[in-house]
């Protein structure tokens, strides 16, 4: 059997075997009943020149999301110190740029990360593409993982994105690794894929050496003004899936239960969580849209008598 078709037997295992052999190889490397919060913070938003179709910050939509420069170190640091008394202990930082450039603002991101360090959290950004010397600088300056998801399969990657290369995604990804940081690599489920593409998706992933340390996989926060307006997210149990089928291939890494959670039932979530799920987003907001914020998330969570992770 090639690797995919063992990605893909996994993948279509009967429900029951899937779970029961998902949350076995989550109890071996992970406490099960441990959730860690990250928490995130768009530094620099809209006006992005891609076009990405899931994307509420791309300049040519119309998706009513105003631009903001980027923002003031303290206004970051703050947001960090109220993340971490609220549980958290990643704090990601998203600029909406297609690369990074040197430069004033490169150097103010770099000031913001050192703050963000000290606290004690662990640090990610996500700056589109980049090269090692610049990653290398974000290490420097304390940050712990970068952010640079491949979305979907190679083949379908240009049916949602033509101003970048599924190639240059992975040159990037090399880059963050040659610099020595760690990386968050993962992508979104319900864009319109096959099965198919979610399995060359996971396979991708696989042949990362060393692997992801942290993959979310996200379900699409479909947006009015986007190309993927409008879209029907997929039936649950496909989503389960594919985080049992990433809990599986990838027993070390933290698999994040990201975006699209306020549309799904805190039942969907606990069998998120069963199947392998051991992060999430905490908070009002993702980077744009909503999320189901703290409260309702720590009620979540001693109503299923988890508890939060600690550093
Ligand atoms: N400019 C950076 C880059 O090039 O990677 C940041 C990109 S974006 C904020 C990071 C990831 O968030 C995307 O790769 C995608 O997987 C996810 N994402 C963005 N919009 C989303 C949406 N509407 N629904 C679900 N996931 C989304
Ligand atoms: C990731 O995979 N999901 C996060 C993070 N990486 C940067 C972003 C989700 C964004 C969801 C839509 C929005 O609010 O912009």
């Amino acid at each position: 059997m090639s690797e995919l078709q063992e990605i893909r037997a996994v993948h279509d295992m009967p429900f029951p075997d899937l779970m029961y052999r998902a949350a076995t190889v989550h109890r071996e490397h992970w406490n099960q009943n441990q959730i860690q919060f990250c928490t995130l913070d768009s530094i620099k938003t809209g006006a992005c020149p891609e076009d990405c179709a899931y994307c509420p910050q791309a300049a040519r939509y119309n998706t009513g999301v105003k631009p903001e420069p980027l923002k003031e170190r303290e206004r970051v640091a703050e947001g960090a110190r109220r993340a971490k008394a609220n549980g958290s202990t990643r704090y990601c930082m998203g600029a909406s740029w297609k690369e990074v450039r040197d430069g004033e603002e490169f150097d103010q991101v770099l000031d913001i990360v050192r703050d963000v360090a000290v606290l004690g959290l662990e640090v990610c950004v996500t700056l589109g593409m980049l090269n090692e010397e610049q990653a290398k600088r974000l290490k420097a300056a304390g940050c712990t993982v970068y952010n640079h998801n491949i979305d979907t399969s190679r083949a379908f990657y240009d049916t949602i994105i033509s101003t970048h290369t599924f190639e240059q995604r992975l040159r990037t990804i090399r880059a963050v690794r040659a610099a020595g940081l760690e990386v968050c690599c993962g992508g979104i489920v319900g864009m319109g894929e096959k099965t198919e593409d979610r399995i060359h998706f996971l396979h991708e992933l696989t042949l990362m050496d060393p692997l992801p340390e942290s993959i979310p996989i996200n379900q699409l926060v479909s947006v009015s003004g986007t190309p993927l307006e409008g879209i029907e997210p997929p039936p649950p149990l496909e989503f389960i899936r594919m985080i049992a089928t990433a809990r599986i291939l990838f027993p070390k890494s933290r698999i994040r239960l990201s975006a699209g959670r306020v549309s799904m039932s805190i039942e969907m979530q606990a069998l998120a969580f069963l199947a392998g799920a051991n992060s999430i987003f905490a908070g009002e907001k993702l980077l744009i849209t909503p999320n189901p914020g703290n409260s309702q998330d720590h009620k979540m969570l001693e109503a299923m008598g988890m508890q939060l992770e600690s550093v």
